[in-house]
């Protein structure tokens, strides 16, 4: 009685401090929220109290399950030296004195898989949550809290789980002035300036939320690096920062700018074969491990879009990420190393260009250098085909880059669940070396652009905290799928009413194919404005280097549109997997997703709704700015079912990408019909302004730009 009587108070207060404190999203997926009176008590039943040794793990496995108890069932799970009765959670691993003799199966779990189990310990009913190592428990008591927090039964469990990947890291654009490229969502959540001295307990809340998804490393600073933070009094607040994460799981990696050496210590040359140089690297690393002695490794970017890098001494990027590989490996470091290349010097398609360059250096690479590849070939568009180069590496270990911030999806305004797309590209078959090698399988790691900032909300609107969410998931799991996670993450987020995350999930799973239908449909690609990539620019045809123009990628003309990447045109497709190219370069095997990408076809060629490809286009337009008042009048529809703050910005953004999809639709209509001079299909209304008028908006202070 005095339990139930203790419950309804905290009900009450719970109900109190809600509508006293409006939910901002800080608390992301982890809001442990109460749960309903009638799985209270079925919940309670089993955590009346837990065991756990100590160490810094074990110690935040433990806090977390303290407070996901705390906030969802109303009283603090007190910790015992031992099992006193039923419902206890032992928490521990393989060789722990409660869990050995179990001889539970967690060798095949590795070192950051575990295991949930209902047993029965000295005749008391209790759950264990065991790993091989302590991070795997801290994985395991947040899969725990999910049972709770998604409303499952806590009995009869039997749960196991480990990554597939052994990489899963997070790579912030972020720049020492605390100016993040193509952030979204305020500036860098690393407040340098007050590193080492001030900890922001914020640093702890994002190791908690990357743990929660097993997120394992975080790599600190942008790829178009500055060399300072390599300094000593840097280095410091990076162990700061390290020192935060390393309870959670999470090792720390930094960015190295290739000229480093002349620009820290006055070397003459970055040349990686040069002696002086490699041993500058040597004995900066091992400067670096005696600060963190188990930090992650170095990311570079190279030669790519004025970086320095191996090529200005007529090196290979083999020889280049060697000579840091070399510096690395005593320490068990490992040196990540971005494929992304293009020259302004090559005329050739640059679709084919990180293939050209990279693809011959297989197997050429050391033991500990992971070749960091884009998901497309060409820039992170709302829609690309898989890499070339995934499956055509075979001795060299890769990692999918993917961006979590929308930079080419209307940054933090357009709901954009991007699930769906990480999905499709870890689902392509690459048929290398044969059928069924899909990208999921041919990778050992995934990398994401963080899209975390200093907003309250952390990413920038609510909605793009799924995108953090499912970036974890999916690094975790590569053949993992977009709906349930999806489901997991609305539930967590907003609730566990079907009423609720029913509509949300809707809204979700549709939100991608509506922004590709809006900005770029049918194949269509890089048509954002110039810089900032903020809005369309169909037009742009001014830029230095031709393959930043817009019009490099339509190729519209009065006689059709697309670029030819089949034999008739730059052979693009040829880098493919034969069976995969013959596909591609088939106008009518291609999936019309990626129609544009590969052919240039008349306007008159007809789609395969039997409509005439200019028709096609109109209709996708429209299709998407539909899709969009669909999501607001499914959003409007949600009021007063969740929380007042988070429905109303929500809604607000909902109403921008209303206006920005309209502002997509009839701009792109308005440029492509000047070039057309075809009617509009009927039904279909005219572009609002007239082309100049779009052609003259200018946005320069548009977030996120690259400087
Ligand atoms: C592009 C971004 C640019 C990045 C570059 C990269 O526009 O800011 O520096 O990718 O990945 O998407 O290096």
């Amino acid at each position: 009685m005095r339990q139930v009587l203790a419950f309804i108070l905290f009900l009450l207060g719970a109900a109190l401090a809600g509508g006293a404190r409006a939910e901002t999203g800080y608390d992301l997926w982890l809001r442990y929220q109460p749960v309903e009176a009638q799985w209270r008590e079925r919940y309670a039943a089993r955590v009346t109290h837990f065991t756990a040794a100590d160490g810094p793990t074990m110690l935040a496995a433990a806090g977390e399950l303290r407070r996901g108890v705390a906030g969802m069932l109303g009283y603090d799970p007190a910790r015992r030296e031992a099992v006193t009765g039923d419902g206890a959670v032992v928490l521990g691993t393989a060789t722990s004195p409660l869990i050995a003799p179990l001889g539970l199966p967690l060798t095949r779990l590795g070192a950051e898989g575990y295991l949930i189990r209902s047993a029965v310990i000295q005749g008391k009913r209790v759950t264990v949550i065991a790993g091989n190592e302590e991070v795997g428990v801290l994985y395991g008591v947040f899969r725990f809290l999910k049972l709770i927090q998604t409303r499952q039964p806590l009995d009869g469990l039997d749960i196991s789980d480990a990554p597939k990947l052994r990489v899963r890291v997070l790579n912030h654009w972020d720049n020492l002035d605390r100016y993040v490229e193509r952030g979204y969502a305020g500036q860098s959540i690393w407040d340098w300036q007050k590193l080492p001295g001030h900890k922001d307990p914020r640093y702890t809340d994002y190791a908690r939320a990357n743990a929660s998804i097993g997120i394992n490393g975080t790599v600190l600073t942008n790829v178009n690096a500055n060399a300072d933070v390599l300094r000593p009094e840097w280095l410091a607040k990076v162990k700061a920062l390290a020192e935060v994460f390393r309870p959670y799981g999470i090792k720390v990696y930094l960015t190295a700018r290739f000229s480093a050496p002349i620009e820290l210590s006055g070397l003459k040359t970055a040349d990686p074969l040069d002696p002086q140089v490699a041993h500058w690297w040597k004995a900066k690393v091992d400067e670096i491990y005696r600060v963190i002695p188990d930090f992650g490794g170095l990311l570079v970017k190279a030669n790519s879009e004025g970086q320095p890098g191996p090529s200005d001494y007529k090196r290979t990027h083999a020889e280049g990420a060697n000579m840091l590989a070399d510096a690395l490996a005593p320490h068990g470091g490992t040196l990540m190393w971005r494929a992304f290349v293009y020259a302004a010097e090559n005329p050739d398609d640059r679709h084919k260009q990180a293939y050209a360059e990279f693809q011959p250096l297989d197997g050429k690479f050391r033991d500990n250098v992971l070749v960091q590849v884009k998901n497309g070939a060409i820039d992170f568009q709302p829609r690309e085909p898989f890499h070339p180069l995934f499956g055509a590496m075979p001795k060299t270990p890769l990692l999918m880059e993917v961006q979590i911030t929308k930079e080419y999806l209307g940054f933090a305004t357009h709901l954009a669940y991007l699930g769906p797309m990480w999905e499709e590209a870890l689902q392509a078959d690459t048929y290398r070396p044969r059928k069924g090698m899909t990208v999921a399988k041919v990778i050992r790691g995934v990398a994401g652009v963080a899209n975390i900032g200093s907003d309250m909300n952390w990413s920038g609107s609510q909605f793009d905290q799924a995108n953090w969410y499912a970036f974890g998931r999916f690094a975790w799991d590569p053949e993992a799928k977009a709906e349930p996670i999806a489901k997991d993450w609305a539930a967590m987020t907003w609730g566990n009413d079907p009423a609720v995350t029913g509509p949300i999930v809707a809204m979700m799973m549709a939100s991608r194919e509506a922004v590709v239908d809006y900005m770029t449909p049918l194949g269509l690609g890089h048509l954002m404005a110039t810089g900032h990539h903020y809005g369309p620019g169909p037009w742009v045809s001014d830029l230095a280097r031709p393959e930043w123009n817009p019009v490099y990628y339509h190729k519209a003309d009065a006689g059709g549109i697309g670029f030819d990447r089949t034999a008739t045109g730059t052979n693009a497709a040829a880098q493919y997997a034969p069976e995969v190219a013959a596909n591609f370069a088939d106008r009518k095997r291609v999936p019309e997703r990626f129609l544009l990408w590969f052919h240039h076809l008349p306007w008159t060629y007809r789609a395969r709704s039997g409509r005439t490809l200019w028709d096609e286009l109109i209709v996708r337009y429209d299709r998407g700015v539909d899709a969009v008042t669909g999501m607001e009048a499914s959003w409007k529809a949600l009021e007063g079912k969740v929380d007042p703050r988070r429905w109303a910005e929500v809604r607000d953004f909902l109403a921008i990408q209303r206006d920005e999809a309209g502002w997509w639709r009839d701009a792109s209509i308005a440029y492509f019909q000047s070039v057309s001079k075809r009617p509009l299909p009927a039904g279909h209304a005219a572009p609002a302004h007239e082309l100049d008028w779009y052609k003259a908006i200018q946005t320069p202070y548009a977030p996120g730009n690259g400087k």
